[in-house]
């Protein structure tokens, strides 16, 4: 992956810290697939991270093992890509603390979901809640990834990347590249269908707008009828119309259908109308991954085959990159 000809590299991770949302699908999962040809990609489960929060070990194990099964039933080749458990790689750790020591407490205390997790959970306010951003930028800067595809929420995460990844090479001479995120043009904020003012999210407490890869159709029917919309009875995309805009990006994006087009086809037609053909359409295009899901899920050797030789490809290069950051740093060499 080095010298001039490379492709550009590609990192991204999830949290396994519940079951995956239609935003992280949207936002996130649904596109790392469709960049696997053009770039060399490195995807990962963040289980690492998902510990900032409380977590009840044999819950993660599984959910971190559904997770790296969900991501190849949303198309992630694991022979094509790196896929990998994050925990696998010590290299991400051992760069942690390196990049931790050119990472301002400043710096870290302006990043909003600390603020906003810190809030949330008042009784665990841990360390690594709030270096969190310092791992993340490890995750990224341990493969020299050239862009990070993410949802919108994670941007100040990946500026404080960029930051410290320009710190280190000031202070210690040139060595990270610094990564760009790669927002998806649309989709990069699903909101929740319960308070379209609100990302969807996992850890959401209103479970009634949250919409899960895995829901089956009744579920999603439901709770697509039950979205909250506006008085104004027109589907249109507009300022001030957070519900309505929130089923229409979910809607174009599962379709491919632009706004224009569902204006035109919803027009003189009811809320109702657009409710029900958005929950149809998410429950058909999610319906195919649920099924490839359980297939894969059930197969633990075929997970475990995957994960190892994923974590085997991941740490011959993190740890070739780690390695010159400690020379960097003035670490001895402990091959002599
Ligand atoms: P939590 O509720 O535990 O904070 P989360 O649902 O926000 O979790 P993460 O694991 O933090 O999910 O995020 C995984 C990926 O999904 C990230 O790239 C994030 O930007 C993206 N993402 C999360 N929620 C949304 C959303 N509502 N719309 C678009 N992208 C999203
Ligand atoms: N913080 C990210 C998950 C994550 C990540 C990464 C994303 C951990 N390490 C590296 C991109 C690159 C989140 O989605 N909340």
């Amino acid at each position: 992956m080095e010298g001039n000809e490379r492709k550009k590299v590609i990192l991204s991770g999830i949290q396994p810290s519940g079951a995956f949302t239609l935003g992280n699908y949207v936002g996130a999962i649904r596109n790392w697939a469709k960049l696997q040809d053009e770039y060399d990609c490195l995807y990962m489960v963040a289980d690492m991270h998902a510990i900032t929060v409380k977590q009840e070990p044999a819950k993660l194990r599984r959910n971190t093992l559904d997770a790296y099964a969900l991501l190849l039933a949303c198309g992630i080749d694991a022979k094509e890509s790196v896929l990998f458990i994050q925990s696998h790689v010590p290299a991400h750790a051992r760069l942690n603390w390196l990049l931790a020591c050119s990472t301002q407490y400043g710096e870290l205390s302006r990043m909003t979901q600390f603020k906003d997790k810190s809030a949330k959970h008042p009784d665990d306010v841990n360390a690594g809640l709030f270096t969190y951003p310092v791992l993340m930028a490890a995750d990224i800067l341990a493969y020299n990834a050239d862009l990070v595809p993410v949802g919108a929420d994670q941007t100040q995460h990946l500026e404080l990347a960029r930051n410290i990844a320009q710190r280190f090479n000031h202070r210690y001479g040139d060595l990270f590249n610094l990564p760009d995120g790669y927002i998806a043009p649309k989709g990069a904020k699903i909101m929740s269908l319960a308070d379209p003012t609100k990302k969807m999210s996992k850890s959401d407490e209103n479970q009634n707008g949250v919409v899960y890869i895995l829901d089956d159709k009744d579920t999603i029917m439901r709770k697509f009828r039950r979205a909250v919309t506006d008085s104004e009875a027109c589907v249109r995309f507009a300022e001030g119309k957070d519900g309505i805009n929130n089923l229409m990006t979910i809607y174009s994006v599962v379709t491919g259908k632009t706004n224009e087009e569902i204006e035109r086809e919803f027009d003189g037609r009811g809320y109702g109308d657009l409710k029900t053909a958005v929950g149809e359409a998410v429950a058909d295009h999610l319906a195919p991954l649920r099924e490839e899901f359980s297939r894969i899920a059930a197969d633990k050797a075929f997970l475990s085959e995957n994960y190892v030789e994923g974590a085997r490809r991941a740490a011959a290069i993190a740890d070739r990159v780690t390695a010159k950051a400690y020379k960097k740093a003035g670490f001895v060499d402990p091959r002599g």
